[in-house]
């Protein structure tokens, strides 16, 4: 299949993008390179050294062979170059990956919070008009988040996008229709995600595009086969306080002697998946494209879920290192519990890899292997969600 890999660039669309190429598609990324440039903005680098998207390219062809293009392009503000891309190119399937992914960053300042609504929400609703425009019949996979669905504990298993709600009609006959699961974003970045599916919804049913829509929970690891295959294909490994996810984080402050900063009580139950499935999630949702017809297909690309206080347990105990409570800078619930249906991965052959000690002691080698470019001013969270969690967070510190 031709395949355009939108945010081909970062930490999920890199390795996608290589291991679509391996799979023998013919892969094109186009990412406007917005995330090396936040790296700049915040003084914080990748824990590894990710290479410039050129020697990327180079490295790519001469291991494998096979040309990957790179094509330089704001999403959400260079509409007329990317319907021109779409014309030429003719992609089977789009992979949208290109958005402002961090909670903490989109949390930071008014300016972040917009920046953030402007970038997501244009850029895939530049995306949808765009394949309208050119009439192309193109899959869209679009990565969500499980944030969308909220941490109320409620007594079910997360259903895949959409509830079964059943109500009485004005003659008192029972109706039933699935409506989206109510959302209930913590965070505005997580907003966006939420406001992508009506997006997604209306184009599904006004324009008929085949949308796969991918409810993706937090990437943990680094490196897959292809990113390992040469230095300079090495994927990305965010730590810092914006960027770096909860697990990856605890991975890189065992390596670092760091006590490992559990928000709160830690009693937050999240949704998980290693970098080695998503990414294999990834191609079999494109690989299953034509089943795609009608209503947005909602998948939940997670495969496990785990407390943060004991992943934190389980990381301090296989490096010897302090747990340490810190106040919690965002407005979430001290507790929740967390089930969620993945049966449509499943069933398209996904085999999660389970976390275990054997993969996290592996991911805090390489992260010792790197941690001279730990900087460890930018491990804690600073992005607070309101002045009352500043407020409290000052408190706790006095
Ligand atoms: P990332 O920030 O590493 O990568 C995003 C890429 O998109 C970057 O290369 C960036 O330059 C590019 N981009 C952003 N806005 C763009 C625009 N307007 N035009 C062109 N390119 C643009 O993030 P990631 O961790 O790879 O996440 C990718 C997607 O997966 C995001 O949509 C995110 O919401 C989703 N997701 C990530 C995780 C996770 O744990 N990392 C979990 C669930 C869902
Ligand atoms: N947390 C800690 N300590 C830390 C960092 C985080 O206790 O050092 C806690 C947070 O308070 C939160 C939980 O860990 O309760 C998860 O935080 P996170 O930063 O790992 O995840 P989140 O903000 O939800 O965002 C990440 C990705 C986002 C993706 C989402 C999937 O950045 O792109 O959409 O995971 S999900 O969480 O399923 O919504």
């Amino acid at each position: 299949m031709r395949i355009l890999v939108l945010g081909g660039d970062g930490f999920c669309g890199w390795p996608s993008a290589l291991h679509l190429a391996a799979s023998g598609h013919d892969v094109t990324i186009v990412d406007s390179l917005v995330r090396r440039k936040i790296d700049d903005e915040l003084g914080v680098h990748s824990l590894t050294p990710i290479h410039s998207p050129a020697e990327r390219m180079t490295a790519w062809h001469e291991v494998s062979g096979e040309r990957i293009e790179i094509v330089e392009l704001d999403l959400a503000r260079d509409y007329d170059p990317l319907a021109e891309l779409l014309r030429t190119t003719r992609p089977d399937t789009v992979v949208h990956f290109a958005e402002q992914r961090a909670a903490p960053y989109s949390m930071k300042s008014p300016a972040h919070k917009r920046y953030t609504v402007d970038n997501n929400l244009n850029g895939t609703h530049n995306l949808l008009a765009a394949i309208v425009e050119t009439g192309l019949d193109v899959h869209v996979v679009h990565l969500g988040t499980m944030g969308v669905y909220g941490y109320e504990t409620v007594p079910v298993d997360l259903p895949e996008g959409y509830l079964t709600v059943s109500y009485p009609d004005r003659n008192g006959e029972m109706r039933s229709r699935d409506i989206l699961y109510p959302t209930q974003p913590g965070s505005v970045y997580h907003l966006t995600k939420s406001l992508d599916q009506l997006l997604f919804q209306f184009y599904a049913r006004n324009d008929g595009i085949r949308i796969t829509d991918l409810h993706q929970g937090i990437v943990w690891g680094t490196q897959t086969d292809e990113t390992a295959r040469d230095p300079r294909l090495i994927n990305r490994f965010d730590y810092d306080g914006d960027f770096g996810t909860v697990l990856n984080r605890f991975l890189v402050e065992a390596a670092v002697g760091h006590p490992l900063t559990v928000h709160g009580t830690g009693g937050q139950t999240r949704a998980f998946i290693n970098i080695r499935d998503s990414i294999r999630c990834i191609r079999l949702a494109v690989e299953s494209g034509s089943e795609v017809n009608g209503q947005v297909r909602v998948m939940n690309q997670m495969t496990e879920t785990h407390r943060v206080a004991d992943l934190a347990e389980l990381v301090a105990a296989l490096a010897g290192c302090e747990v340490a409570t810190v106040s919690n800078p965002r407005k979430e619930a001290d507790e929740n519990q967390l089930a969620a249906r993945n049966d449509l991965l499943l069933g398209l052959g996904l085999d999660p890899i389970r976390l275990d000690s054997e993969l996290l002691s592996a991911e805090i080698e390489i992260a010792r292997k790197y941690a001279e470019r730990v900087d460890r001013n930018h491990i804690p969270c600073t992005s607070y969600w309101t002045e009352d969690r500043r407020n409290a967070a000052q408190e706790h510190d006095r």
